[in-house]
């Protein structure tokens, strides 16, 4: 128990809670973030979902991979989103039909899912299953079933998301990034316009169960839209997207941090199950790499994302911003730069009472306690930051967000997003990554 101040048996408690939530989002082979406001199943969370299953229900680990990979395009990409048939007409925008998938030659034949991706957290999920499975072989056997798929995702990634062959894949809509209305993308998003009347109709479902000054707005939707319109009238077809300028494209630092490490963890795998570890080592030394030089940002002590549009770093204070720390990317200098600032009041200090760590400088004019992407604590990205802080030895900080993970859903329920001053809980209830996270982090 990382949390001094919670007793041993209110984490018992707390953990079977986890466990509770997670058996209520599950539906028969996967599990859902939230039964009303996401009620399908999610690339990035599912992986999220199947760490906490593995300390404890296998099975459950497995099928949540296994269903997600079925929904595996042709050309290797893992889909944001896999619908669930039993749902279709659910409150969630955008749902399968107006995403028109079968415009492309790539979809699935028969699952149903959405036509962008999100973060590259698989092979690393797939590590995880083999380290803390209760039966290893079980666990090595599904590395190995599994391994072609993973192998062929990060090819894809390599190859139709990196024209020139930099090593750094782009990412080409917000929701691509996990992070929807992050500050990053304001200034690609202010820059672009829409016209109105070529926007198809559309109707937003995501502030029904939610209040809505905590989402994105209704301007960002509008380009979330006009981005999935982009792509379904090119029939996603990757190279007519680029061709016709594509308004976002970015080289997203969270992004291509989870690449290098699923290249790491992949690599680890591929030992374990008798296949040639090499490619994967290197991919992630190229990614390593090319981070350091294109997105690291010496002034800002930090690394910041790279627009592709306007060939300009994008200067934005996420805590994204850090995460590089996860693949063991930054040397000795760059880490302890990245310390000193992330060890102050802008994102919680050592000896500040907030919990750590907000996803945006609490300085800036437009950090917000309470909106989402826009400067809350999530409990995936503290997961992150502390397993990278902690190969680097910031032991006190990672003992504080650990902390965090275990006393926000402790004093305000498993909520989707938290304010990092009062520990308040947004978004929505009954997440189902926070209760998978808590349970990593207390196992
Ligand atoms: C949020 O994103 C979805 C779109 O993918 C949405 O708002 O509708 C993000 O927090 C994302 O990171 C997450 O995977 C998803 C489901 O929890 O919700």
């Amino acid at each position: 128990n990382p949390s001094p101040d919670i007793s041993e048996s209110d984490c018992k408690h707390l953990a079977d809670t986890a466990k509770k939530i997670l058996n209520n989002n599950w539906k028969d082979s996967f599990t859902v973030p939230s039964s009303s406001q996401y009620p399908h199943q999610w690339s990035w969370d599912s992986v999220f979902i199947a760490m906490g299953y593995a300390h404890y229900n296998q099975d459950r680990a497995e099928s949540e991979l296994r269903h997600l990979f079925n929904g595996q395009w042709k050309n290797g990409m893992v889909p944001q989103i896999v619908f669930n048939s039993t749902e279709l007409n659910g409150d969630y925008f955008p749902g399968y039909e107006f995403w028109e998938i079968n415009k492309s030659d790539n979809a699935p034949d028969t699952v149903k899912t959405s036509g962008i991706c999100q973060p590259p957290i698989h092979s690393t999920g797939v590590l995880h299953l083999i380290k803390y499975a209760p039966n290893r072989e079980r666990a090595l056997k599904f590395a190995s079933d599994l391994f072609p798929k993973l192998v062929s995702w990060h090819n894809y990634l390599y190859s139709e998301r990196d024209p020139n062959n930099e090593g750094l894949a782009y990412i080409r809509h917000p929701w691509e990034s996990g992070q929807d209305n992050s500050p990053i993308w304001d200034s690609i998003l202010d820059e672009f316009e829409i016209n109105k009347e070529e926007l198809p109709e559309y109707e937003r479902k995501d502030d029904i169960h939610v209040n809505a000054d905590e989402r994105p707005s209704s301007e960002e939707y509008d380009k979330y839209v006009y981005l999935v319109d982009f792509f379904r009238h090119r029939n996603y077809h990757e190279k007519q997207i680029l061709d016709d300028n594509c308004p976002f494209l970015v080289q997203d630092v969270l992004f291509n941090t989870l690449l290098c490490k699923a290249n790491r963890d992949l690599a680890e795998i591929a030992s374990l199950i008798g296949k040639n570890p090499k490619p994967f080592k290197e991919s992630a030394e190229r990614t390593a790499e090319a981070m350091n030089q294109k997105l690291w940002n010496e002034k800002e002590q930090m690394y910041n994302d790279f627009d592709l549009q306007t060939s300009k770093k994008i200067q934005a204070r996420v805590l994204a911003g850090f995460m590089p720390l996860y693949a063991k990317i930054p040397d000795e200098s760059q880490k302890q730069k990245m310390f000193d600032y992330l060890n102050t009041h802008c994102f919680c200090q050592l000896t500040d009472t907030c919990f750590p760590a907000p996803s945006y400088d609490k300085s800036g004019d437009d950090y917000s306690a309470r909106t989402y992407w826009r400067g809350p604590v999530w409990i995936n990205m503290n997961w992150l930051l502390s397993e990278g802080l902690d190969q680097y030895g910031f032991d006190d900080y990672v003992k504080q967000v650990k902390n965090s993970i275990i006393q926000l859903p402790f004093k305000s329920g498993f909520r989707e997003y938290y304010d990092t001053d009062t520990g308040e809980g947004y978004g929505i209830e009954n997440f189902s990554w926070t209760a998978a996270l808590l349970l990593d982090t207390l196992y």
